[in-house]
């Protein structure tokens, strides 16, 4: 079998491991490799997606030498090399594998039940970001472009809108109306990043829940899924934990009802992520931080909408009318967010006491 070979170039006898399936993550294909005393994390890369694994290989040698050097207690969940020493092998087929240390006794969770995960995975996202106030992030490459860029993405949407056929124009047509409706967060965006108000960060980009290892304490131990840090905003991280954590119901359900703001969850989002970044976080990115979510909730309606338009060539649909359902779940979160800013304000004033 592939996985098989894949093993042994990382030193790995397969007939001593069980591999399976692992995690909730839509672009690469993630496996946990078990072992009788340890375990690892075997992830194919998505190269329709990932253009360059070895920009990301790079980057995370980069980094995991920085914290070697700077912060050598910091668990930084870095790849392991192969045996001839790459972070990076490649199958018969030509993708592209990696692997990771499992972290003894550590677990995570795909779902924020309390404000004490939300704080502590708060605390790890700014925790990543502060210890690496001091290095170069323009240095690292750039894993994804465009990644973030919300003017792009409106692009992007607005072509697929174009070429879009006249059934899915149809069914999508209130949503398509509502992204437009808010086109002010697109106008925020471009006046911030314009002129150059706020500094490029080393940032996670991706920082939903099930990245965070938590311990059997339930305190938060390090973040993993590293494929996209790069330079970015913090807007990004604190805005995807807003669009992850708050809602009950997370961006799968259909039932929209069942969306709704937990202030408690907001306030432990602020204070864990303060309690490392308060002290580097500029007064302008502060007055930026509850826009946070609004720019990230915003963006990934427009993905899922225009991916529907575009008959899911990226995220792909488990059913019809799939990414819709996703775009109209996240419309519906966008417009709680904004109905609770005024109550967020108040919020995060007290949490930055
Ligand atoms: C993708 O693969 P996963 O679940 O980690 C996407 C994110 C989206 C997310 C929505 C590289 O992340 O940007 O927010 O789906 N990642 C990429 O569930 O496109
Ligand atoms: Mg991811």
């Amino acid at each position: 079998m592939l996985l098989e070979d894949i093993l042994k170039n990382f030193g790995l006898n397969p007939a001593h491991y069980q591999v399976q399936p692992f995690g909730p993550g839509l672009i690469n294909h993630t496996y946990k490799v078990s072992g009788r005393d340890e375990a690892y994390i075997l992830q194919q890369i998505n190269t329709n997606v990932f253009k360059s694994p070895q920009a990301i290989a790079d980057n995370l040698s980069a980094i995991q030498k920085y914290f070697a050097r700077h912060y050598p207690d910091y668990l930084f969940a870095g790849p392991i090399p192969s045996v001839s020493g790459d972070f990076l092998v490649q199958s018969i087929g030509g993708d592209y594998y990696r692997l990771f240390p499992f972290i003894k006794n550590s677990h995570t969770v795909n779902y924020v039940s309390n404000a004490k995960e939300a704080f502590e995975a708060a605390k790890q996202f700014g925790r990543f970001t502060y210890l690496l106030n001091d290095f170069d992030a323009d240095s690292l490459k750039t894993t994804l472009s465009d990644f973030h860029n919300l003017p792009l993405r409106v692009e992007q949407f607005e072509t697929a809108l174009q070429k879009a056929n006249k059934e899915r124009l149809s069914q999508a047509l209130t949503e398509i109306n509502e992204i437009h409706r808010h086109r002010n967060i697109l106008e925020d965006y471009k006046n911030l990043i314009a002129n150059k108000e706020i500094p490029l960060r080393v940032i996670h980009h991706d920082t939903k829940i099930s990245n965070v290892l938590f311990d059997d304490q339930k305190n938060g131990l390090c973040v993993i899924d590293l494929d996209t840090v790069m330079p970015g905003y913090f807007f990004s991280d604190v805005g995807d934990m807003m669009r992850t954590y708050l809602s009950a119901a997370n961006e799968e359900e259909v039932d929209l009802s069942a969306i709704s703001i937990r202030e408690e969850i907001f306030n432990a989002v602020c204070k864990g992520y303060l309690s490392e970044m308060g002290r580097v976080l500029t007064a302008k990115e502060k007055q930026w931080f509850i826009y946070s979510g609004e720019f990230m909730i915003y963006m990934q309606a427009i993905r899922f909408l225009a991916d529907y338009l575009n008959n899911d060539s990226y995220y792909g649909a488990k059913y019809n009318g799939h990414n819709l359902n996703r775009a109209k779940n996240q419309l519906r979160l966008l417009n709680e967010y904004i109905a609770a800013k005024e109550k967020f304000k108040q919020l995060l004033a007290l949490a930055e006491k």
